[in-house]
Protein backbone atom coordinates (compact mmCIF):
# COMPACT_ATOMS: atom_id res chain seq x y z
CA UNK A 1 0.00 0.00 0.00
CA UNK A 2 1.29 3.32 -0.75
CA UNK A 3 1.60 5.26 2.23
CA UNK A 4 0.88 9.00 2.52
CA UNK A 5 3.35 11.56 3.61
CA UNK A 6 3.02 14.97 4.17
CA UNK A 7 5.67 16.06 2.10
CA UNK A 8 4.99 17.04 -1.61
CA UNK A 9 6.89 17.30 -4.74
CA UNK A 10 5.61 19.32 -6.86
CA UNK A 11 7.33 19.78 -10.61
CA UNK A 12 5.90 21.73 -13.65
CA UNK A 13 6.83 20.15 -17.14
CA UNK A 14 6.67 21.35 -20.71
CA UNK A 15 8.48 18.89 -23.02
CA UNK A 16 10.81 16.79 -20.32
CA UNK A 17 10.26 13.35 -21.61
CA UNK A 18 13.85 12.76 -21.66
CA UNK A 19 14.27 13.77 -18.00
CA UNK A 20 11.24 13.40 -15.67
CA UNK A 21 11.86 9.99 -14.79
CA UNK A 22 15.81 10.70 -13.68
CA UNK A 23 14.30 13.29 -11.40
CA UNK A 24 11.55 11.38 -10.18
CA UNK A 25 14.05 8.30 -9.37
CA UNK A 26 16.90 10.50 -7.87
CA UNK A 27 13.89 12.21 -5.59
CA UNK A 28 13.02 9.20 -4.74
CA UNK A 29 16.45 7.34 -4.23
CA UNK A 30 17.18 11.05 -1.32
CA UNK A 31 14.50 10.85 0.22
CA UNK A 32 12.10 8.27 0.38
CA UNK A 33 8.79 9.35 2.19
CA UNK A 34 7.69 12.15 -0.58
CA UNK A 35 4.53 12.24 -2.67
CA UNK A 36 4.88 13.71 -6.71
CA UNK A 37 2.92 15.37 -8.37
CA UNK A 38 3.66 16.83 -12.01
CA UNK A 39 1.96 19.35 -13.52
CA UNK A 40 2.37 19.24 -17.04
CA UNK A 41 0.85 21.81 -20.12
CA UNK A 42 -0.34 18.44 -22.65
CA UNK A 43 3.66 17.88 -23.80
CA UNK A 44 3.23 17.29 -27.23
CA UNK A 45 6.45 15.03 -26.24
CA UNK A 46 4.67 12.50 -24.66
CA UNK A 47 5.99 13.49 -21.38
CA UNK A 48 2.62 12.11 -19.11
CA UNK A 49 2.62 8.71 -21.23
CA UNK A 50 6.43 9.04 -18.94
CA UNK A 51 4.82 10.07 -15.70
CA UNK A 52 2.10 7.49 -15.61
CA UNK A 53 4.74 5.00 -17.14
CA UNK A 54 7.00 5.59 -14.41
CA UNK A 55 4.17 5.47 -11.69
CA UNK A 56 3.50 2.17 -12.17
CA UNK A 57 7.05 0.81 -11.32
CA UNK A 58 7.33 2.42 -7.88
CA UNK A 59 6.42 2.57 -4.54
CA UNK A 60 6.11 6.32 -4.27
CA UNK A 61 2.60 8.09 -5.01
CA UNK A 62 3.11 9.85 -8.12
CA UNK A 63 0.25 12.22 -9.69
CA UNK A 64 -0.27 13.51 -12.81
CA UNK A 65 -2.23 16.88 -13.52
CA UNK A 66 -2.99 17.52 -17.52
CA UNK A 67 -3.52 20.51 -18.13
CA UNK A 68 -4.98 20.84 -22.06
CA UNK A 69 -5.45 24.71 -23.71
CA UNK A 70 -2.93 26.46 -20.95
CA UNK A 71 0.39 27.22 -20.82
CA UNK A 72 2.87 28.89 -18.26
CA UNK A 73 4.94 27.82 -15.55
CA UNK A 74 3.33 30.23 -12.72
CA UNK A 75 0.08 28.51 -13.49
CA UNK A 76 1.11 25.27 -13.32
CA UNK A 77 3.07 26.42 -9.84
CA UNK A 78 -0.74 27.56 -8.54
CA UNK A 79 -2.34 24.62 -9.96
CA UNK A 80 0.22 22.19 -8.04
CA UNK A 81 0.03 24.64 -4.51
CA UNK A 82 -4.09 24.36 -4.84
CA UNK A 83 -3.52 20.38 -5.14
CA UNK A 84 -1.16 20.55 -2.34
CA UNK A 85 -3.63 22.42 0.31
CA UNK A 86 -6.49 20.50 -0.71
CA UNK A 87 -4.92 17.39 -0.13
CA UNK A 88 -3.22 18.78 3.57
CA UNK A 89 0.52 18.80 3.10
CA UNK A 90 2.77 20.49 5.58
CA UNK A 91 5.46 20.80 3.29
CA UNK A 92 4.92 21.86 -0.71
CA UNK A 93 8.43 21.87 -2.28
CA UNK A 94 9.02 22.86 -6.10
CA UNK A 95 11.82 21.32 -8.39
CA UNK A 96 13.01 21.88 -12.12
CA UNK A 97 12.70 18.78 -14.42
CA UNK A 98 15.63 19.32 -16.27
CA UNK A 99 18.18 17.85 -13.43
CA UNK A 100 19.23 21.35 -12.79
CA UNK A 101 18.15 21.27 -9.21
CA UNK A 102 19.88 18.04 -7.40
CA UNK A 103 17.75 16.31 -5.20
CA UNK A 104 21.04 15.88 -2.70
CA UNK A 105 19.86 19.37 -1.36
CA UNK A 106 16.52 18.11 -0.60
CA UNK A 107 17.26 17.50 3.08
CA UNK A 108 18.82 20.97 3.66
CA UNK A 109 15.81 22.32 2.43
CA UNK A 110 13.65 19.84 5.01
CA UNK A 111 15.68 20.95 7.76
CA UNK A 112 15.06 24.83 7.25
CA UNK A 113 11.70 24.41 6.62
CA UNK A 114 11.04 23.46 9.89
CA UNK A 115 12.07 26.66 11.11
CA UNK A 116 10.94 28.80 8.59
CA UNK A 117 7.95 29.58 6.17
CA UNK A 118 10.15 29.58 2.77
CA UNK A 119 13.12 28.11 1.96
CA UNK A 120 14.50 29.11 -1.65
CA UNK A 121 17.52 27.32 -3.28
CA UNK A 122 20.18 30.02 -3.96
CA UNK A 123 22.72 30.25 -6.87
CA UNK A 124 23.95 33.26 -5.76
CA UNK A 125 24.99 32.95 -1.68
CA UNK A 126 27.92 30.74 -0.20
CA UNK A 127 29.08 28.08 -1.44
CA UNK A 128 25.69 28.01 -4.11
CA UNK A 129 26.44 28.26 -7.78
CA UNK A 130 25.73 27.85 -11.10
CA UNK A 131 27.78 24.73 -13.94
CA UNK A 132 27.91 25.09 -17.35
CA UNK A 133 25.69 28.11 -17.64
CA UNK A 134 26.79 30.72 -20.18
CA UNK A 135 28.09 34.16 -19.57
CA UNK A 136 24.91 35.96 -21.00
CA UNK A 137 22.40 33.40 -18.57
CA UNK A 138 24.65 34.31 -15.78
CA UNK A 139 24.36 37.92 -16.47
CA UNK A 140 20.70 37.66 -17.25
CA UNK A 141 19.88 36.53 -14.14
CA UNK A 142 22.29 38.26 -11.85
CA UNK A 143 20.58 41.64 -13.37
CA UNK A 144 17.55 40.38 -13.07
CA UNK A 145 17.70 39.54 -9.62
CA UNK A 146 19.68 42.98 -8.70
CA UNK A 147 16.57 44.73 -10.17
CA UNK A 148 14.28 42.81 -8.55
CA UNK A 149 15.92 43.78 -5.17
CA UNK A 150 16.17 47.03 -5.79
CA UNK A 151 12.84 47.61 -7.48
CA UNK A 152 10.88 45.69 -4.84
CA UNK A 153 13.09 45.63 -1.46
CA UNK A 154 13.16 41.98 -1.42
CA UNK A 155 15.52 40.58 1.03
CA UNK A 156 16.91 37.34 -0.78
CA UNK A 157 19.60 36.82 -3.32
CA UNK A 158 18.45 34.78 -6.07
CA UNK A 159 14.61 35.19 -6.54
CA UNK A 160 14.17 33.71 -9.39
CA UNK A 161 15.16 30.19 -8.40
CA UNK A 162 12.52 27.91 -9.10
CA UNK A 163 13.67 25.13 -6.15
CA UNK A 164 12.00 26.00 -3.21
CA UNK A 165 9.93 24.87 -0.04
CA UNK A 166 7.06 26.35 0.99
CA UNK A 167 5.28 25.20 4.43
CA UNK A 168 1.42 25.12 3.96
CA UNK A 169 0.19 28.14 6.13
CA UNK A 170 1.96 30.30 4.48
CA UNK A 171 0.79 29.58 0.85
CA UNK A 172 -2.69 29.83 2.86
CA UNK A 173 -2.17 33.45 3.92
CA UNK A 174 -2.04 34.68 0.14
CA UNK A 175 -4.42 34.60 -2.62
CA UNK A 176 -3.29 32.34 -5.27
CA UNK A 177 -5.97 33.55 -7.81
CA UNK A 178 -4.39 36.91 -7.19
CA UNK A 179 -0.65 36.14 -8.56
CA UNK A 180 -0.65 37.28 -12.06
CA UNK A 181 2.38 37.04 -13.38
CA UNK A 182 2.66 33.54 -15.36
CA UNK A 183 6.36 32.88 -16.29
CA UNK A 184 9.58 33.74 -14.24
CA UNK A 185 8.50 36.32 -12.37
CA UNK A 186 6.26 34.16 -10.59
CA UNK A 187 8.72 33.30 -8.51
CA UNK A 188 8.97 36.96 -7.37
CA UNK A 189 5.63 38.10 -6.93
CA UNK A 190 5.18 35.22 -4.67
CA UNK A 191 8.10 36.38 -2.88
CA UNK A 192 7.27 39.61 -2.48
CA UNK A 193 3.31 38.82 -1.64
CA UNK A 194 4.47 36.71 1.10
CA UNK A 195 7.23 39.27 2.51
CA UNK A 196 4.99 41.71 2.58
CA UNK A 197 2.71 39.49 4.61
CA UNK A 198 5.81 39.22 7.35
CA UNK A 199 6.91 35.25 5.84
CA UNK A 200 10.16 34.19 7.19
CA UNK A 201 12.19 33.64 3.92
CA UNK A 202 15.48 31.76 4.18
CA UNK A 203 18.01 31.21 1.65
CA UNK A 204 19.78 27.53 1.45
CA UNK A 205 22.88 27.42 -1.33
CA UNK A 206 22.35 25.34 -3.99
CA UNK A 207 24.41 24.34 -7.25
CA UNK A 208 22.54 24.41 -10.24
CA UNK A 209 23.52 22.59 -13.33
CA UNK A 210 22.62 23.74 -16.72
CA UNK A 211 20.10 21.48 -18.63
CA UNK A 212 21.63 19.22 -20.58
CA UNK A 213 18.31 17.14 -22.46
CA UNK A 214 15.13 18.75 -23.96
CA UNK A 215 15.21 22.51 -24.75
CA UNK A 216 15.06 25.76 -23.09
CA UNK A 217 11.67 27.87 -22.83
CA UNK A 218 13.12 31.09 -22.03
CA UNK A 219 12.50 33.80 -24.35
CA UNK A 220 13.15 37.23 -24.67
CA UNK A 221 9.29 38.63 -24.60
CA UNK A 222 9.50 36.49 -21.07
CA UNK A 223 12.32 38.49 -20.01
CA UNK A 224 10.49 41.88 -20.74
CA UNK A 225 8.00 41.20 -19.35
CA UNK A 226 9.43 39.82 -16.25
CA UNK A 227 10.34 43.61 -15.70
CA UNK A 228 7.44 45.42 -16.60
CA UNK A 229 5.90 42.70 -13.72
CA UNK A 230 8.18 43.92 -11.17
CA UNK A 231 7.24 47.87 -11.85
CA UNK A 232 3.66 47.14 -12.22
CA UNK A 233 4.16 45.51 -8.26
CA UNK A 234 6.13 48.05 -7.09
CA UNK A 235 3.70 50.39 -8.06
CA UNK A 236 0.33 48.79 -7.92
CA UNK A 237 0.82 46.65 -5.36
CA UNK A 238 -2.08 47.84 -3.79
CA UNK A 239 -4.04 45.70 -5.61
CA UNK A 240 -3.38 42.70 -3.18
N1 LIG B 1 3.65 23.09 -16.84
C1 LIG B 1 4.56 23.90 -17.39
N2 LIG B 1 5.86 23.75 -17.07
C2 LIG B 1 6.76 24.57 -17.67
C3 LIG B 1 6.40 25.58 -18.60
N3 LIG B 1 7.53 26.24 -18.98
C4 LIG B 1 8.55 25.65 -18.34
N4 LIG B 1 8.10 24.64 -17.55
C5 LIG B 1 8.87 23.74 -16.68
O1 LIG B 1 9.43 24.54 -15.66
C6 LIG B 1 10.75 24.13 -15.34
C7 LIG B 1 11.73 25.28 -15.60
O2 LIG B 1 11.71 25.60 -16.98
P1 LIG B 1 13.04 25.68 -17.87
O3 LIG B 1 12.66 25.63 -19.30
O4 LIG B 1 14.03 24.66 -17.43
O5 LIG B 1 13.55 27.13 -17.51
P2 LIG B 1 15.04 27.60 -17.25
O6 LIG B 1 15.68 26.68 -16.25
O7 LIG B 1 15.01 29.03 -16.93
O8 LIG B 1 15.69 27.44 -18.68
P3 LIG B 1 16.60 26.26 -19.28
O9 LIG B 1 16.98 25.32 -18.20
O10 LIG B 1 17.73 26.92 -19.93
O11 LIG B 1 15.72 25.56 -20.26
C8 LIG B 1 11.01 22.88 -16.19
O12 LIG B 1 10.67 21.73 -15.46
C9 LIG B 1 10.05 23.08 -17.36
O13 LIG B 1 9.65 21.88 -17.98
C10 LIG B 1 5.00 25.72 -18.91
O14 LIG B 1 4.58 26.54 -19.69
N5 LIG B 1 4.14 24.85 -18.28
MG1 LIG C 1 15.93 24.78 -16.60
Amino acid sequence: MKGKSNILIIIPTFNERENISIIMKQIIETISNVDILVVDDDSPDGTAKEVVSFSKVTKTKIDIIVRKGVRGLGSAYTTGFKYGLKHQYDVIITMDADLSHNPEHLPGFLDAIEHNDIVVGSRYIKHGGTINWRIRRILLSWLANKFARFVLGLEGHDLTSGFRAYSRPVLETIDLDKIKSNGYSYLVEMLFLTQKKGAHITEIPIVFYDRKMGKSKISKQEIYRGAFTLLRLRFFSHEH
